[in-house]
């Protein structure tokens, strides 16, 4: 992607509703008098515009890039072209996953510019979290979007020749990669200016942090995989903030940092959002009965993401895999047959254990790194909110040093729940 930004400019309220009004489709979608259209910013992410726009028909979302990162400022300029990746993404995976993402309505390379399907009433499910919301529907949802998403665009589903042009396809978006690289698996371990934490309570476990070759060595070798392992298309940011879902439904949002990379690594960022939703729920208000029935909910969420994703992943691979890797006239008759089972089952427990790896990463960058989220800041209480940072931090430490001990998936809910009375010796 080259940046052929001549034609950029940010479209704030009245350059948007200008060019909305010249597109016919959307005009009449939206309908009525463009000048009587309620259009509204509510970008609340880390890098871009969204506004919605309604008429006396209907609403539209759209989303612009902007040069730089929104939570920063103009000083970290960021490739406009995370747009087009984003664009990209979503098409493949409306075509995978179809009806887990927001449909399309128009995208205007040279504005970065993307027009969706109004989501409504869905929310961004870490603001359910927060509130105590349980979704019943959002394992069968978010289960066939990962195994959907990450087997068709593997080399278990793919010829080698398509799996390369995906890789190509992608590759350009290495900006937003750097972003994961920086934040997720080098900054919380070292001295870095945009590091903050919850001050002064968690200083000392943000040096022990900084001075734990063990967990150096884990990170790294993460880190490594991340860069080196292009296994699958990954939305690359599958976080409960890139999730809308209303009671019965789920989308998935977002995807601009979409590349090939290691499966368990959109796989561990769901699993680490429930888990830091879990310890989080401590230090929210909510009726005792309700808190027990919650966390009880997104622990047996948690085991079910990663029961059910298994099972539908290893579902088709057994139906469609027809692709490049382990040729099927190489595991002929019983024998081949009973051998490449056994073989899928190795392959899911490796998986298991590097989603258990990337969970754990993905917990540390929200108390230690630039961008935290809800679940813990709005946790007023500073002292509440440490403590509640420290049981995470000190699940993902053994989840990220240990991850082979985690064996299955009981292993991470069960260590989990011993930690949710555990009293941190916090700093200050
Ligand atoms: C500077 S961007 C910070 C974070 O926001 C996005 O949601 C990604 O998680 C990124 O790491
Ligand atoms: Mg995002």
């Amino acid at each position: 992607m080259t940046q052929e930004r001549e034609d950029y400019r940010i479209l704030h309220e009245a350059a948007l509703r200008d060019y909305l009004a010249g597109l016919p489709d959307l005009k009449t979608l939206l309908g009525g008098d463009p000048a009587h259209w309620a259009i509204t910013e509510v970008g609340d992410g880390n890098l871009n515009l969204v506004f919605i726009v309604k008429g006396t028909n209907g609403g539209i979302a759209v989303k612009q890039a902007l040069p730089y990162v929104r939570l920063v400022g103009e000083s970290w300029p960021l490739p406009l072209s995370r747009a087009h990746y984003e664009y990209l993404a979503l098409s493949k995976q409306a075509e995978l996953a179809s009806g887990l993402v927001p449909a399309l309505l128009h995208h205007n390379e040279a504005l970065a510019l993307t027009v969706m399907e109004l989501l409504e009433p869905h929310i961004i499910m870490r603001k359910g979290l927060v509130a105590g919301t349980q979704y019943p529907g959002f394992v069968d949802d978010i289960t066939t979007f990962m195994a959907r998403t990450l087997f068709f665009t593997s080399d278990l589903a793919l010829s080698a020749a398509e799996k390369k042009e995906g890789i190509a396809a992608f590759a350009g978006n290495h900006a937003l990669c750097k972003i994961t690289e920086d934040l997720i698996f080098t900054d919380p371990y070292r001295i870095a200016e945009q590091n903050r934490w919850t001050a002064p309570y968690l200083d000392g476990l943000a040096a022990e942090l900084r001075d734990d070759m063990d967990l150096h060595v884990a990170i790294s070798r993460l880190k490594l995989k991340f860069m080196a392992s292009p296994e699958a298309l990954l939305h690359g940011d599958l976080h409960t903030g890139s999730i809308m879902v209303t009671e019965s439904q789920t989308r998935v949002i977002d995807p601009e940092f979409a590349f090939y990379g290691p499966m368990g690594f959109d796989v561990g960022a769901v699993l680490a959002n429930l888990l830091m939703a879990y310890f989080a729920s401590a230090g929210h208000e909510r009726a005792p009965g309700e808190r027990a029935a919650f966390e009880a909910w997104v622990l047996q969420t948690v085991e079910t993401v990663w029961s059910e994703f298994a099972r539908k992943f290893l579902e088709l691979w057994r139906a469609q895999g027809t692709g490049d890797a382990y040729p099927i006239s190489l595991f002929a008759g019983e024998k081949g047959a009973a051998r490449l089972e056994a073989e899928r089952q190795a392959y899911m427990q490796r998986l298991f254990t590097e989603t258990v790896g990337f969970a754990a990463a993905k917990i540390i960058r929200r108390i230690f790194g630039l961008a935290h989220n809800i679940d813990f800041e709005l946790i007023e209480d500073a002292r509440k909110r440490a403590v509640s940072e420290a049981r995470a931090v000190r699940l993902a430490r053994g989840m990220m040093v240990e991850a082979a001990a985690f064996r299955v998936i009981a292993d991470v809910t069960g260590a989990a729940r011993k930690l949710k009375d555990w009293q941190p010796e916090l700093s200050g």
